[in-house]
């Protein structure tokens, strides 16, 4: 199992798009174990984002993540960290695949919806900054067993 960090930018939230997204999600048997609607601080944006520091479009991503809330979920699932990315497509909104989140919802690069973990390695570091020790649900899915086979 794996924990990955995911969050609705912006615009997915003032477009109306939270429900949509969320049930892709759910509907692909992945584990909801943390979700919260926030502002985002422009230091946690910083931090984040640390990688993209120094790229033209780094400080138009900054203002645009800090300009209205974003939704945070932590989800968890065998190999949710590329399940989630596959879901959520290619970064442009203009050449991701139909059937991605953004493929299907997004006509932008950056305005593009939804951020996830590129790693497990990044999903541990943007967890801990996302949500705080012990903020994550405990949680025993009993419908598993109807997501996974045994094997
Ligand atoms: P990803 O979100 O698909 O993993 P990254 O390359 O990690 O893409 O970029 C992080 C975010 O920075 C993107 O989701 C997008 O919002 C923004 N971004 C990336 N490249 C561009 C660009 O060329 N123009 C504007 N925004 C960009």
């Amino acid at each position: 199992m794996e924990t990955t960090l995911i969050f609705l930018k912006p615009d997915a939230v003032q477009r109306g798009l939270i429900g949509s997204i969320v049930g892709r999600f759910e509907a692909k048997g992945l584990t909801f174990v943390g979700m919260k609607l926030m502002n985002v601080p422009k230091d946690l944006a910083e931090k984040h984002y640390a990688e993209h520091q120094g790229k033209p479009f780094y400080d138009g991503l900054i203002a645009f993540v800090t300009s209205s809330p974003v939704f945070v979920m932590a989800i968890r699932g065998v190999n949710a960290v590329a399940v989630c990315r596959t879901l959520i497509g290619a970064t442009n909104g203009q050449k991701a695949d139909p059937g991605t989140i953004r493929g299907d919802f997004g006509m932008s690069g950056g305005y593009n919806m939804i951020h996830g973990s590129d790693s497990l390695e990044s999903a541990e570091r943007e967890l801990a900054l996302w949500f705080d020790d012990g903020e994550l649900a405990t949680i025993d899915k009993t419908l598993d067993q109807w997501v996974y086979d045994p094997s």
